[in-house]
């Protein structure tokens, strides 16, 4: 008899309990995979003095949205393991949008995660204005019983993507999803803001590079001569 099956049968009490036994190797994946990719800007940190993380969160999805998603998705509970790919996510937040690029590519040559799709909602937004990389990929967990590979996502976005994606999700909240029309187009603009200053960041951050460049060839230059 299917878990799902026995889930229904038994009523509420039981149902968290089972929740709680299914979210176990979700559980782990988060924890872990905080560890390695925050091992990787402290390797960033120690090797470079500067990383292209900037910070790693992570969560599991609550048990409420993991419901609401199975209804709004149309997944059966027997599907749930293979159709909901962020019930383990993480978060990597970039200072630079070519920072998530160098994320991106250090995540592919990975061989503890196997990825299965990328979603590059960075340079295609969303139509609300939302912007991100999102990677979905296989990662094992070692269980008491065995090895067990679950599904996860990562989404990696600059700061100012994440602030707007933070704020438009706790106003979405509020709104059930149904945003007036203006609230919507002034939201789209706001996005749209946000990676102006994104743009702007990075311009600014080239021309810097450049500045510091010339002044050095300079200097190379007056000292051989
Ligand atoms: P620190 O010293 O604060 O940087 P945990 O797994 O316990 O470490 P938890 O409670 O699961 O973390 O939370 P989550 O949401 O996974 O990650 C929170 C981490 O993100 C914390 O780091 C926060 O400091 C960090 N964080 C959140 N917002 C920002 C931000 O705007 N800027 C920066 N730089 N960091 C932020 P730590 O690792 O707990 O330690
Ligand atoms: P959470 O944990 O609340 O963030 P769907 O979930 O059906 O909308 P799909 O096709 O499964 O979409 O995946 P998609 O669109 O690649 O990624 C969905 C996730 O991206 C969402 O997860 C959000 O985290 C984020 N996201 C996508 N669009 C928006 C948006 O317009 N605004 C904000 N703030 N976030 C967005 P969930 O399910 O909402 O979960």
């Amino acid at each position: 008899m299917s878990a799902a099956y026995f889930i229904k049968k038994i009523g509420s009490d039981s149902l968290v309990e089972d929740w709680d036994n299914f979210l176990i190797p979700y559980k782990q994946a988060v924890d872990e995979l905080k560890v390695k990719l925050r091992g990787i800007r402290a390797q960033f940190l120690k090797l470079d003095g500067r990383s292209p993380i900037e910070f790693v969160t992570g969560r599991v999805k609550p048990v409420d949205s993991i419901k609401e998603k199975m209804v709004r998705r149309h997944i059966s509970e027997d599907r749930l393991e293979e159709d909901m790919e962020d019930i383990a996510g993480l978060r990597i937040m970039c200072q630079f949008v070519e920072d998530i690029y160098q994320v991106v590519d250090l995540l592919r040559k990975r061989t503890d995660i196997n990825i299965l799709e990328e979603r590059d909602y960075v340079h295609n937004k969303k139509p609300s204005g939302y912007r991100s990389y999102h990677i979905i990929f296989e990662y094992p967990v070692q269980m008491l019983d065995g090895e067990k590979v679950i599904l996860a996502e990562i989404q990696v976005r600059t700061l100012a993507m994440n602030f707007w994606a933070t704020v438009e999700h706790s106003l979405n909240y509020k709104y059930k999803g149904e945003f007036p029309d203006d609230l919507k187009v002034r939201l789209e603009r706001s996005a749209e803001a946000a990676f102006k200053l994104d743009e702007e960041m990075s311009e600014i951050r080239g021309e810097l590079q450049e500045t510091k460049q010339d002044a050095s060839t300079g200097d190379a230059g007056k000292s051989s001569e």
